[in-house]
């Protein structure tokens, strides 16, 4: 397979970039975190999504030695911004992977590092298969200092159902849902139910995708605490994140 090769070869060469997408707190005018993206320019395709080059990665296994690179790289930028929480997803591959905790944990200290810093953000999909194995590697990156937030919360089959079950520090509201606020229906009132649920269980509530103001303020009068989204900033090389956090204006 091209793709897999090429990938192989890119990250070898260092062709592939981690980018970085702040977190704002509520009215959007503190960058309280950020969460690291792949980003692959292809010499001769142009941007390659990571939407279509993650897949392959986890088909070929690569997607464990990618993860842990990344890793790496917002190991640095958060030795850089000890002010910050650097979010980095995590494929369930590269959960399930041989290892896993302690070689994350590895990472980190190599890059001294402060693994309280690291917010490891999974989907249901990590929990979903094998609960009693996934609920062991949970605990072992809660107990190594890590912080875990469940991304895309709402689009899975139980989201409620794992929330109950695993110990998690914050929820990510899925895009879909702040799209929706627009459009009326009952988005505010799920929206407001995720974020009381998640308050009472002591958890930290993102909403994601936010693009407009009015979709700010309807999150703002729901009680979300962080926002994130093309309102404020996409994401960005790590050489812009000093003129990111000086700027103080995050609209556009
Ligand atoms: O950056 P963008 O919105 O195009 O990302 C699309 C998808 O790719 C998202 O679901 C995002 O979580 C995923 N993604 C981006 N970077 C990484 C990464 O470093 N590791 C993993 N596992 N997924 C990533
Ligand atoms: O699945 P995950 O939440 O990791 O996906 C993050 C993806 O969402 C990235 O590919 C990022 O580029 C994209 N993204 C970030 N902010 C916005 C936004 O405001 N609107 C849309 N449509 N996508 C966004
Ligand atoms: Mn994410
Ligand atoms: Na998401």
């Amino acid at each position: 397979q091209l793709m897999a090769s090429e990938l192989r070869q890119a990250l070898q060469q260092e062709k592939l970039q981690v980018y970085y997408q702040p977190l704002m707190n509520i009215d959007g005018s503190r960058v309280m975190g950020l969460e690291a993206l792949l980003r692959w320019h292809h010499p001769g395709k142009g941007f390659v999504p990571p939407a279509e080059f993650i897949p392959i990665a986890e088909e070929t296994g690569q997607i464990v030695q990618l993860g842990e690179w990344v890793l790496r790289e917002a190991c640095r930028v958060a030795r850089q911004w000890p002010q910050l929480s650097i979010a980095v997803n995590v494929s369930p591959i590269q959960f399930r992977s041989a290892g896993f905790v302690e070689r994350i944990s590895e990472i980190v200290r190599s890059e001294q590092a402060d693994s309280q810093q690291i917010e490891l953000e999974i989907t249901e999909g990590v929990l979903m298969d094998d609960t009693q194995e996934a609920k062991v590697i949970i605990d072992g990156l809660r107990a190594a200092g890590f912080r875990i937030a469940l991304d895309d919360f709402g689009t899975g089959y139980s989201s409620l159902n794992y929330l109950s079950h695993f110990p998690v520090d914050k929820i990510k509201i899925d895009r879909s849902f702040i799209q929706s606020l627009d459009s009326g229906e009952n988005a505010t009132a799920i929206i407001e139910s995720v974020v009381k649920l998640g308050h009472a269980m002591g958890l930290t509530v993102t909403a994601e995708g936010v693009e407009t103001s009015s979709q700010m303020s309807a999150l703002a009068e729901a009680g979300c605490n962080q926002l994130q989204g093309y309102l404020f900033s996409e994401a960005i090389p790590p050489d812009r994140i000093a003129s990111l956090l000086s700027s103080g204006d995050y609209s556009g």
